[in-house]
């Protein structure tokens, strides 16, 4: 990859990313006891944390921000970023456990 590709990559994932949390806006959710997305552990997800996020998704190491791997499986992936948006979004103040909508229905907004 050219290196001057790697901006706009990064741009249009973070683009993708946030697209995505406005359309399915939902219930802030909060995972293994942690904020997903709370890089710094201080109760609310910037941008530079989403950055973070996006990043791991891309392949830098999951180490780098744990709380962005919302399940510990060692990757992020796109409902991790959904969530971190979500939470960048609507804040980290409830719990709700992760969930797959049934086949068949589609999340919805509110
Ligand atoms: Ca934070
Ligand atoms: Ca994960």
């Amino acid at each position: 990859m050219r290196p001057v590709l790697a901006p706009i990559r990064w741009a249009a994932g973070l683009v993708v990313v946030c697209a995505m949390g406005l359309a399915l806006r939902a219930t802030p959710a909060v995972a293994q006891g942690f904020c997903v997305g709370d890089c710094s552990d201080n109760n609310e997800v910037l941008v530079n944390e989403l950055i973070i996020c996006v990043n791991i998704a891309l392949g830098a190491p999951v180490d780098t921000c744990t709380h962005c791997d919302a399940n510990g499986d060692g990757m992020v992936v796109i409902n991790e970023l959904i969530q971190a948006v979500n939470n960048a979004l609507s804040g980290c103040g409830g719990v709700v456990t992760p969930t797959t909508p049934p086949v068949g229905e589609t999340p919805t907004a509110e």
